[in-house]
């Protein structure tokens, strides 16, 4: 099931509009005037109502309206997982949603390709499931969970977030997931516990790229464990309605929208609870280049680039960097006191 909640970032209920017509607006505007319609009648349905009894028809309008528009344009649909999905078509800056075949078709996922066109490619058919996340460390209640017990236990909301990049390039994406402090409340930090780890599968045979030696395999990244229990800070399962594709990290990643992407680690298998700062991959490939915090800063500049701006993939030109990538009302009071430049 998706809820939407109240988050103080989502986009106004009149601004909200079925998937069909933001799936892929390209595709949208290319398709028939009756698939238009169709799509512009299920646009009409109230927008809260997902189980009431006129949703199955609305589902069907909807689902209908998706597929011939998929069709025309030669995608294939993806399986969904939720028929239905309320997403607006723009952040609450009024930015609008980065292209799905861009999310999609342009990643980073070293563990795949180093190049992001090649990504998607590379990793087709990675078997996502059965999967299992085990979480612990210094908690009470450690815990293997599997990847559908997590989706059971976890009501999926919608979040839209500006995904910035330490390349210097950005989206904006309509992410599903859960907070992460859900889980963690879950399994009881306990005392001691200051800082989260995360790692990423190790699997060189299904994860080609980690033959590389270039890079002290698997990923990992940390968080510190008030970073972690922010609401913003998000477990993904899905974006853009439908359940992750391998490129973006299925079956489950991390999102944490003020920092730069690299901190959003994808397809994790092990969560522990620590007391002390974790190493992360980049830390530990390039420490001169990549600290522990990492968050969006226009005036702390890479030492081989300049960080004051970035280009929205789908864009022409470049638009302003934000601090903490436009969320510091949110986040900037965990950083109080604290040296940004000294503390990259
Ligand atoms: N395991 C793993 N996680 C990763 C990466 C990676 O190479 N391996 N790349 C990171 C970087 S640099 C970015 S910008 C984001 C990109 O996420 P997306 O491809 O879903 O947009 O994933 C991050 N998570
Ligand atoms: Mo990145």
């Amino acid at each position: 099931m998706l809820i939407k909640k109240r988050t103080g970032i989502e986009i106004p209920s009149s601004e909200i509009t079925p998937k069909s017509v933001y799936l892929s607006r390209r595709a949208f505007m290319g398709a028939t005037a009756a698939v238009a319609g169709a799509a512009a009648l299920a646009a009409c349905a109230p927008k809260t109502d997902l189980t009431g009894a006129g949703s199955a028809a609305r589902m069907q309008a909807t689902e209908a309206a998706q597929v011939a528009a998929a069709a025309t344009a030669g995608v294939t649909p993806m399986p969904t997982a939720t028929p239905i999905v309320i997403a607006g078509q723009t952040d609450e800056q009024g930015n609008p949603l980065t292209e799905y075949e861009s999310v999609i078709g342009y990643n980073n996922f070293y563990e795949f390709s180093t190049n992001k066109e090649a990504v998607a490619g590379r990793a087709e058919g990675f078997q996502a499931t059965p999967w299992q996340v085990a979480v612990g460390g210094l908690v009470n209640k450690p815990g293997t969970y599997d990847i559908d017990d997590l989706r059971a236990r976890f009501t999926a909301e919608e979040r839209i977030y500006r995904l910035r990049c330490v390349e210097g390039w950005s989206m904006v994406i309509p992410w599903l997931g859960f907070p992460l402090s859900a889980l963690l409340n879950e399994v009881e930090p306990a005392s001691g516990a200051q800082y989260v780890r995360f790692e990423t599968l190790y699997d060189p045979e299904r994860m080609p790229g980690q033959n590389s030696p270039f890079f002290p395999w698997p990923y990992v990244e940390g968080l510190r464990l008030d970073e972690a229990m922010n609401d913003l800070t998000l477990i993904s399962t899905g974006l853009y309605g439908e359940e992750l594709l391998p490129q973006n990290g299925a079956p489950l990643r991390l999102v944490v929208p003020w920092k730069y992407g690299f901190k959003s680690i994808k397809s994790i298998v092990k969560i522990d609870l620590v007391d002390e700062m974790p190493m992360s991959l980049w830390m530990e490939a390039a420490p001169n280049e990549y600290g522990f915090y990492a968050n969006v800063n226009p005036e702390v500049n890479h030492p081989r680039w300049s960080q004051a701006t970035e280009r929205r993939i789908g864009e022409g030109g470049r638009r302003p960097t934000q601090l903490f990538n436009g969320y510091g009302e949110q986040v900037a009071a965990l950083y109080d006191g604290m040296d940004l430049a000294e503390n990259y």
